[in-house]
């Protein structure tokens, strides 16, 4: 039989491979996020309890399917896991171990140590600031039970959180933990962590190491624990960045530099802000807070195509200065998976209507996602 261009044509198509179709939807599924960057380091999420316990089905099937790693947005914070003293609830956290385990995660502890979400009663007895051996003791019971019941399961821990001041001062001056037990709370906690899981990787955590001064104070800190022989193993930069700032040049000679600190470097809270804002650029304290009705609310009924363009490529961006610093990073972790759950909805302003992550409010893959996935931004959505 003679053959037609169109029998050829067909013949042709039909040797194509055929890309899998969901069942479900007709469609056919998404590439994996993760797998896109496997060559050069994990893709985490953090997840918050409705996620891990089946309350938001498909926002768990999604977690598991394009992320590598997870953190507890929350549910390992020490307010959450021992709310009075030697009462610990363990139900949320273990929860979150287990959901990592079996969608192949690894599982990322946060966090130990912090000034923020501890709960007055680890500092005081009677109403009044308890001793340097009561508030150490109660570091050490603390690590060596959250780090020792994970023992094995959490991959790395984010021992100390955001110690470094934001002005001036080395250590952020009004952290109980420094006024009470003073600098060593650092080495101990480290130290304790370790005693309690000598395997498990230990991580310096802090927002805004990008900025040149502080990114000078926090590379003070590491070289002393160094230089003291404390178990330090990486540095979380978490990343709650914006549109614009900060610029990717910066981001890189960053990286760069806790590295030469022979660190391993992880990207822990990654975000970006596409709102208006007055100003100190990535200072994620939480307890900040600005104006709402200076701000304003822009984008209550989504975000314009011109700014999801834009976030696709500050996405993407960021991920190639990553990418090139490839051989120093382990690790980069979404603060959350869709914009409905992000904190960026009440931070620096309660009750906006922020869009800062790669899933939108009804869980569709936004421009950024597919820039991920396909490492390039297309013109057109
Ligand atoms: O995203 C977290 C939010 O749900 C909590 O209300 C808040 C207060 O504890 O903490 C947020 O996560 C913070 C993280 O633990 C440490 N770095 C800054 C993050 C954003 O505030």
């Amino acid at each position: 039989m003679k053959r037609t261009l169109f029998s050829s044509l067909l013949a042709s198509l039909l040797a194509l491979p055929t890309p899998p179709i969901d069942a479900a939807t007709g469609t056919t599924p998404l590439p994996v996020l993760s797998e896109a960057w496997a060559d050069s380091f994990r893709v985490g999420v953090a997840l918050n309890r409705a996620t891990v316990d089946g309350r938001r089905a498909l926002a768990a099937e999604i977690a598991g399917r394009h992320f590598s790693s997870v953190t507890a947005e929350n549910d390992m914070k020490w307010a959450l896991l021992q709310p009075e003293p030697g009462q610990y609830d363990f139900r949320h956290a273990d929860a979150l171990v287990d959901f990592g385990e079996r969608h192949g995660m690894t599982v990322i502890g946060h966090t130990l140590v912090w000034h923020s979400q501890t709960p007055k009663w680890v500092f005081e007895e009677n109403g009044e600031p308890v001793s340097r051996e009561v508030l150490i003791r109660r570091m050490r019971d603390h690590i060596y039970t959250v780090a020792g019941r994970y023992r094995g399961r959490v991959k790395g821990w984010d021992v100390v959180n955001e110690a470094i001041s934001d002005g001036p001062e080395g250590l952020r001056p009004n952290s109980p933990w420094l006024r009470i037990i003073g600098e060593d709370f650092i080495d101990l906690a480290f130290r304790f962590a370790h005693e309690a899981d000598p395997n498990a990787e230990l991580y310096y955590n802090d927002y805004n190491l990008v900025n040149r001064d502080k990114r000078a104070r926090t590379i003070a800190m590491l070289k002393g624990l160094i230089e003291r022989g404390v178990p330090v193993h990486g540095v979380g930069m978490q990343g709650h960045y914006h549109l614009d700032w900060p610029a990717a040049d910066e981001v890189d000679a960053a990286i760069k530099e806790y590295a030469a600190l022979g660190l391993r470097v992880m990207i822990t809270e990654l975000d970006i802000d596409v709102l208006p804002r007055l100003g100190q650029d990535g200072v994620a304290d939480i307890a900040r807070r600005e104006e709402f009705k200076i701000t304003g609310n822009p984008y209550v009924d989504g975000l314009p195509e011109d700014i999801q363009g834009r976030l696709a490529a500050r996405y993407l961006e960021l991920f190639q200065v990553f990418d090139r610093n490839r051989e120093h990073i382990d690790r980069v972790t979404l603060w959350g998976l869709d914009d409905q759950m992000t904190w960026l909805n009440n931070f620096p302003v309660r009750g906006r209507t922020n869009h800062p992550l790669l899933f939108d409010r009804d869980l569709k893959p936004k421009r950024a996602f597919h820039a991920l996935v396909e490492r390039k931004v297309e013109n057109q959505p």
